[in-house]
């Protein structure tokens, strides 16, 4: 199903896949190509348990539609950055969590919506870059916030000053990718990634993409009783009381074997 002429969408079991579509501008983002993003993610949000964001062609994302940016008022140019705080909060905090497939450009635009997702799965041919410094401009899709909590700001500001770019490699060892794989298999392994968390109590996944994020904002104190609130409300849902007891009866999966990569 298509969300808009630049988004693409399908529900696979219980994954939503959603496609940036705009490959011959290298899935820059317009007004459509933002409208599609937030659509494909409030109807993921409804019917799926999960959803896997990924572009189509040889990029991820190139950002910002740099001509539609050029035209803006001021006024307009915030209203413009609030909406893109809304959707990528939608996806950051929503119903359901994200896992992101990244080949190609992820820059601008595109590395703050790939960091509003929970989890970065990366090809070795993705490359990482926040070129706003060299267009005049500054993040304004949440990277400041996101992306500087997920690798620190001082990295952040390296790769804004001076136009630093990252490779697969390096973005996993200052942690803005959880996984790095061979060229051409991001989306596969986004979707078995998914698949997998698709089994886990929903609440559970609940617990994980509104509470943990919001935690690390609090104080000490803070995080630990919401904590606790949420371990008391998830461990007494019927789900798993069933689910402990399939482990104490020896019916549930056992742990996968650790893996580096
Ligand atoms: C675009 C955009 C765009 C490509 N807006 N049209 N983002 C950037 O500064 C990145 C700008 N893009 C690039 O550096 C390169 O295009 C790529 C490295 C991503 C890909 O290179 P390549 O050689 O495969 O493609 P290309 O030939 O540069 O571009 C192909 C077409 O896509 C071309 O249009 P055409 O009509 O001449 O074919 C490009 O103009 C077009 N295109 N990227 C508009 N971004 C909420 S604040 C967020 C702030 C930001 O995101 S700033 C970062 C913006």
């Amino acid at each position: 199903m298509n969300h808009s002429g630049t988004v693409d969408y399908a529900l696979e079991g219980d994954v939503a896949v959603i496609a940036l579509n705009r490959p011959a501008k290298r899935n820059a983002i317009n007004e459509d190509l933002i409208a599609g993003i937030e659509s494909a993610v409030a109807r993921a949000g409804r019917e799926a348990r999960v959803g896997v964001i990924h572009g189509r062609g040889d990029h991820f994302c190139a950002g910002l539609d740099l001509a539609e940016h050029a035209e803006r008022t001021p006024f307009e140019g915030v209203l413009h950055s609030r909406k893109w705080h809304r959707i990528f909060d939608e996806i950051e905090r929503g119903a359901i969590p994200y896992v992101v497939a990244l080949h190609g450009a992820v820059v601008g635009g595109g590395l703050e919506l790939a960091a509003s997702a929970q989890i970065r799965v990366a090809d070795e041919t993705a490359f990482f870059g926040l070129p706003e410094g060299q267009r005049g401009i500054f993040v304004g899709g949440g990277g400041s916030v996101r992306v500087a909590r997920l690798m620190s700001a001082a990295r952040m500001a390296d790769m804004m000053l001076t136009g630093r770019t990252l490779s697969a490699a390096k973005a996993e060892s200052v942690n803005l990718v959880q996984y790095v794989v061979a060229p051409g298999r991001a989306l596969a392994e986004a979707k078995t990634l998914a698949a997998r968390i698709a089994r886990n109590a929903p609440m559970s996944n609940f617990a994980v993409v509104q509470a943990l994020p919001r935690i690390q904002e609090m104080s000490h104190d803070g995080g630990l009783f919401t904590e606790s609130l949420m371990a008391a409300m998830t461990q007494t849902s019927p789900e798993a009381v069933e689910r402990l007891r399939a482990f104490l009866e020896k019916r549930a999966d056992r742990l996968d074997k650790p893996r580096d990569s």
